[in-house]
C-alpha cells in the first residue's frame, strides 16, 4: 500500500496536470471542483492522517497545505489567462468599438407637484406637525355640513362639486381632513397636522384652474393659539419653501369654516437693500370656527386654532415659471421631461 506522503505527491502532480490541460473557463471550474471538493481524493487523503505516527502528522499537514497552495496559485493563473484571452478576443472583434458612447439609461424623476408636496411635508414635520391623510371620496357631511356649510347655504356654490350617484362627493378641498384629524385625536389638544392631497372641482379648466388639483391643509389647535401664531408659522413656512426671506400680509376673506378668515399674500424681501417684490396671493386661512371645533369634539371655550389651505399646483407653477396649469396633470412627456 502507498504511504500518505506518496499518495499526496501523486494527487498533486495529477491536479496540476489537469489544471494545465483545462481547455477553457468552464473546464477549469470543473477541475477545481473535483480537486478541492469535499468528496474527492483529497478529502480521503486527509482522513488517512489518523493512520500516521503522531510525529509524522505535523509535517504531513504542512505538506498538504503547501500542495494546496500551489494548486490554488496555478488555478488563479490559468483563470486570469482565460479571462485575458476572452477580453482580447472581444476587443479584436471588428463590431466592438470601445470608444462608442454608452446607451443612455433613462432615469425617471419626481413630478414637480410631488417635489413641492415633499418639501412642504419636510418643513412642517420639522415644526412638529404630523402628516395625515383623508379620503378623496367624501361624505356631504364632512365636505360641507360639519365645516359650517349647511345644505341651503350659498357657500355651497363657492365650490362646484362633482356629486356621485350615492350622494357622496369628490372632495372639493382638503378641509374635511381638519375634522377627521380632530376626531381621530379624540377631541384632545394640541392638534398639529397637515394634510396634502388631491381635490376635485366641476370647473371649466383654464390656465389657472383644473378640475383635479392639489392642496395642502394645515391645522393647529391648542390653548391660546392666535392670529399672530398663524402669521408667524405661515411666514416661516413660506420663507423656507421659497428659500428667501418673505413678508406676509392678511386680507379679510370669507370661508364658512373660519372666523375671522383671510387670504394670505406674500412677497420676497431683501431687507438689507430695502427691496421688495410684488405681492403674490398664496393661500386661504383663518381661525377655526367654533362650530367646527365643536364638530371635531373640542371645546371652543378652552382651545382655539388656525387652519389654512394652499394650492400646490400653483406653487409648482411659480417655482418653475409654468404658464398653464393644465400641463400639470396632462401626462405629456414633452412637459414632464423638462424637470
Ligand atoms: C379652499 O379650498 C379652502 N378650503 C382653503 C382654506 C382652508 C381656507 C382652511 C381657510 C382655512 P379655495 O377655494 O380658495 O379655498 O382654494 C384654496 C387654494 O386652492 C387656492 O388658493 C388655489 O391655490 C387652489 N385652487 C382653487 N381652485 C383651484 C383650481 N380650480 N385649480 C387649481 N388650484 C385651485
Amino acid at each position: 500500500m502507498t504511504s500518505p506522503t506518496e499518495r499526496l505527491e501523486v494527487l498533486t502532480a495529477d491536479a496540476l496536470e489537469k489544471i494545465r490541460s483545462a481547455a477553457d473557463e468552464p473546464g477549469l471550474e470543473a477541475v477545481e471542483k473535483t480537486v478541492l471538493g469535499r468528496k474527492g481524493d483529497w478529502a480521503q487523503l486527509m482522513r488517512g492522517i489518523g493512520a500516521l505516527a503522531p510525529e509524522e502528522r505535523g509535517p504531513f499537514g504542512k505538506a498538504v497545505n503547501a500542495a494546496k497552495e500551489q494548486i490554488a496559485r496555478l488555478l488563479e493563473e490559468r483563470r486570469e489567462a482565460f479571462v485575458g484571452e476572452r477580453l482580447a478576443q472581444e476587443m479584436g472583434d471588428a463590431s466592438f468599438d470601445p470608444s462608442e458612447p454608452a446607451v443612455p439609461v433613462a432615469t425617471g424623476h419626481l413630478h414637480p407637484i410631488t417635489r413641492v408636496r415633499r418639501e412642504v411635508e419636510a418643513i412642517f414635520l420639522s415644526m412638529g406637525f404630523d402628516v395625515v391623510d383623508g379620503p378623496e371620496v367624501e361624505t356631504e357631511r364632512f365636505n360641507f355640513d360639519l365645516l359650517n356649510i349647511p345644505p341651503a347655504h350659498p357657500a355651497r356654490d363657492l365650490q362646484d362639486t362633482f356629486w356621485l350617484e350615492n350622494g357622496q362627493v369628490l372632495r372639493t378641498h382638503t378641509s374635511p381632513v381638519q375634522l377627521r384629524a380632530m376626531i381621530a385625536r379624540g377631541g384632545k389638544a394640541p392638534v398639529r397636522v397637515i394634510a396634502p392631497g388631491r381635490v376635485f372641482r366641476n370647473e371649466q379648466p383654464d390656465r389657472t384652474h383644473e378640475h383635479t388639483f392639489h392642496q395642502v391643509e394645515g391645522l393647529m389647535v391648542d390653548e391660546g393659539v392666535s392670529v399672530a401664531d398663524m402669521k408667524g408659522v405661515l411666514g416661516m413656512f413660506l420663507s423656507r419653501l421659497f428659500g428667501k426671506d418673505v413678508e406676509v400680509r392678511l386680507r379679510p376673506h370669507y370661508f364658512p369654516f373660519v372666523e375671522p378668515g383671510f387670504e394670505l399674500d406674500m412677497r420676497p424681501v431683501d431687507r438689507k437693500h430695502g427691496e421688495r417684490d410684488e405681492w403674490l396671493e398664496m393661500l386661504g386661512c383663518g381661525m377655526v370656527h367654533p362650530t367646527v371645533l365643536r364638530a371635531g369634539g373640542l371645546d371652543p371655550e378652552r382651545v382655539s386654532g388656525f387652519a389654512f389651505g394652499m394650492g400646490l399646483d400653483r406653487v409648482a407653477m411659480m417655482r418653475h415659471g409654468i404658464d398653464d396649469l393644465r400641463w400639470m396633470m396632462s401626462g405629456d412627456l414633452r412637459f414632464l421631461q423638462q424637470f
